[in-house]
């Protein structure tokens, strides 16, 4: 299913005079607001290729209809969010998953949607059928080394599927670790997984960068081969300038200060990029900003801090991808305001007056501090938002338009009611 640029025009003819009202209104009262605006025009957020079905839990999976079949279908699916907010131009695929069954069509397809393929995920936490051996106790950790070997060979196979589609980077999430205590010798553990790593840093092209993503606890429920920061830290710096950190904001212990997390890991170079997401106990992988959007503003402000002092360019000199998992919305839905709410913790962050908050944190001027970033925090920045859609031909409010075309009855009616997409 397509939305044109008619149905998109007509929609936002009917909003467009309250629409610019309220710019005008923000304009007013912040000097930076144009700048903010063209900043959001180039950012762009990868849209997981494993998020666009209903995800479940062990309890149970309660699809909505209509989930995209094939690979085909899930480039079509980001097309039109993409269509939507003009801010979902890139997919992440996850292999097996996601196996292109003709590299070149698979490309058109995705050219003709806008869309470029982010970083490509490998998957050493299933057995695939027919499978040689099992990952039950791990992957590169594992006391046998052709299990390691076994795992190996697939990164370096998604490295290859990722190189034929146009992708830059490949993320390794590691389910390895143990359930018990005494199950696994940690330091042993390390130095495998170190090893194995190293094999596939060995094999990234020149250009490329590997993501070594932490999670604090599952499946694994006593300890994590890459469990934390400090730990895919210490791997990133031992693989060389290629490696990277990377922040999924759900794999954290309860309270964990993701903001401070974040400003470190950039100032020692080595964050790669993010897993967007929200949660209030686990890896819940819910909407973007729905349980705690303060903490995905400080941690936004904390990047354009630290970015600014690199200068680094905030489009593209960082990973932003969603990984997400529904199982009570509608998936594009969620995502069109996971997007939504990246967009504002960015627009918020860019509105902080950073000369007067350095000038109040070097005068230790606590309240002041903490007047200037909730100033910034609670600027309704909706309107610059959906002018930055406006001015790329996306719609003004793209979740009302998604409903008033019935997209979802449309997609029901092109594949089914009990189409299963691939993924989590
Ligand atoms: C692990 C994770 C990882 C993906 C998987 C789908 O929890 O966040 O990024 O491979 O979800
Ligand atoms: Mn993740």
């Amino acid at each position: 299913m397509k939305i044109d640029k008619i149905q998109i025009q007509k929609h936002n003819d009917k909003l467009y005079s309250a629409h610019q009202r309220k710019v005008k209104q923000l304009v007013n009262e912040n000097p930076t607001a144009k700048r903010v605006i063209n900043k959001l025009v180039d950012f762009q957020i990868a849209i997981p290729s494993w998020a666009l079905g209903t995800g479940g839990t062990r309890f149970g999976r309660f699809s909505g209809g209509g989930e995209p079949r094939n690979l085909e279908e899930k480039l079509s699916d980001v097309g039109l969010l993409h269509s939507l907010n003009k801010s979902s131009g890139a997919i992440s695929l996850h292999i097996p998953w996601d196996i292109p069954t003709s590299t070149r069509k698979i490309k058109a397809l995705a050219a003709e949607h806008g869309l470029q393929f982010d970083a490509v995920n490998s998957n050493t936490f299933q057995d695939q059928p027919g499978q040689k051996l099992s990952y039950k106790f791990g992957s590169l950790q594992h006391v046998n080394a052709k299990v390691r070997q076994q795992a190996i060979d697939h990164n370096i196979d998604v490295i290859k599927h990722g190189k034929a589609l146009g992708s830059n980077s490949i993320t390794v999430w590691l389910s390895d670790g143990s359930c018990f205590p005494g199950q696994l010798n940690f330091r042993k553990a390390f130095q495998r997984t170190l090893e194995g790593l190293q094999e596939i840093y060995a094999a990234l092209p020149s250009n490329w960068k590997m993501f070594v993503e932490y999670k604090a606890f599952e499946p694994n429920f006593y300890s994590m081969t890459v469990g934390d920061w400090g730990q895919s830290y210490l791997y990133a710096s031992k693989l060389g300038p290629k490696a990277y950190t990377l922040v999924d904001l759900g794999h954290h212990l309860p309270n964990a200060n993701i903001e401070q997390i974040v400003s470190l890991l950039l100032m020692e170079e080595k964050l790669g990029g993010f897993h967007f997401n929200d949660s209030k106990y686990g890896d819940d992988d819910l909407t973007v900003g729905s349980i705690n959007p303060y903490q995905l503003f400080l941690i936004f402000n904390e990047l354009v801090e630290g970015m600014d002092a690199r200068k680094m360019n905030h489009a593209t000199d960082l990973g932003w991808m969603i990984d997400a998992s529904h199982n009570v919305k509608d998936p594009l839905e969620d995502l069109l305001q996971s997007v939504e709410a990246i967009k504002m913790a960015y627009a918020q962050a860019l509105l902080v007056d950073r000369r007067e908050l350095n000038r109040a944190q070097e005068a230790n001027d606590v309240a002041k501090a903490q007047e200037i970033l909730q100033q910034a925090y609670r600027t309704d920045v909706r309107p610059l938002v959906a002018e930055s859609r406006l001015k790329t031909g996306a719609a003004l409010q793209p979740i009302q338009l998604f409903r008033d075309l019935d997209v979802r009855k449309q997609l029901i009616f092109e594949r089914g009611l009990n189409t299963v997409a691939t993924g989590l």
